[in-house]
């Protein structure tokens, strides 16, 4: 990882170490949030937003922070659900025992609801401009809600054992997974108050991440090993889950990330252009895909 973006990860790590604290008013509930929320992660949302509004001018404070990291709050609590015994009934997440496994399903449930929560205080309470604090709160809710996050999660627990075509299996991992990377991108453009064509810019960079974010982990579900992983891998085709790899096959799905890479690229070309910025901190964010 570049060492930019290393600094960026440990700017988030030590506000949400520091201020998880805080903000919650039962000990074991704010162990079993803290047991996840700080148990490592790429922290690639959060970072991806700091790194967006930083390379557009804005300055690395509190605020920026506090806003951008309300969405690892977010992803923290999808995977705390998604692990459940209802769902993918996991044991190992982020390279250890699932929440559940620890504090048992009831709190585990309970942990990822009070993140959820947490996240839209921490988005909404902060110094940003009032406008930017409201389009950031409508954004993420329709980017993690029904519409959004939520919707590809039951699509795919329902379309489990079933064919879907690729154009329905797009907008599953464009729902499930793309939403919250699309947003992390455009909050970057909100909070640095860019104009409408650069945060038309950043949507289509967002949407490629996301997608691309999606078909290497599907990838990945096939090649890597679970030490490599932190999660247990090989579980997709067992469980007959909807894949990129299951439909096209690894070189199919791999051509389709190339895809969704180049259409990245070319966005954040695009971004260069429009802004005269220097977008070399999005090369990084792409240099996670290694084909
Ligand atoms: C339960 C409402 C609800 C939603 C869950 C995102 C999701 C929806 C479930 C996660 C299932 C999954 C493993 C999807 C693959 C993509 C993904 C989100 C991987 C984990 O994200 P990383 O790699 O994880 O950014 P770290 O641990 O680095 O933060």
């Amino acid at each position: 990882m570049a060492r930019q973006l290393q600094e960026l990860v440990a700017v988030v790590d030590d506000y949400l170490a520091t201020h998880l604290a805080g903000a919650c008013d039962q000990p074991l509930l704010e162990k079993s949030m803290a047991y996840s929320l700080l148990a490592g992660g790429k922290r690639l949302r959060p970072t991806l937003t700091i790194a967006v509004a930083e390379l557009l001018g804005k300055t690395i404070d509190d605020d920026l922070v506090r806003a951008a990291c309300a969405l690892e709050l977010i992803h923290t609590y999808s995977l705390i659900h998604d692990d459940l015994p209802a769902m993918d009934n996991d044991d190992l997440r982020r390279g250890k025992p699932t929440n559940h496994r620890v504090y048992g399903p009831g709190v585990a449930t309970l942990a990822g609801d009070g993140l959820l929560t947490l996240a839209f205080e921490w988005v909404s309470d902060n110094q940003l401009k009032a406008p930017v604090r409201l389009r950031l709160v409508q954004e993420l809710a329709k980017a993690a809600g029904p519409a959004g996050m939520v919707a590809g999660q039951a699509t795919d627990v329902s379309a489990t054992g079933q064919e879907l075509s690729l154009a329905q299996l797009k907008k599953l991992h464009r729902q499930k997974t793309g939403a919250l990377l699309r947003y992390a991108v455009l909050a970057g453009g909100l909070i640095a108050e860019q104009e409408t064509a650069v945060l038309d810019c950043l949507t289509t960079f967002g949407e490629a991440y996301g997608l691309a974010f999606q078909i290497y982990d599907d990838i990945l579900d096939v090649t890597a090993t679970t030490a490599e992983m932190g999660k247990a891998t090989h579980k997709d085709q067992a469980e007959q889950k909807n894949t990129y790899p299951g439909l096209l096959g690894l070189a199919g799905a791999k051509g389709e990330l190339e895809a969704a890479l180049t259409t990245a690229r070319g966005a954040a070309a695009e971004l260069g252009r429009l802004t005269g910025k220097e977008t070399v901190i999005l090369d990084d964010f792409l240099a996670y895909y290694r084909i």
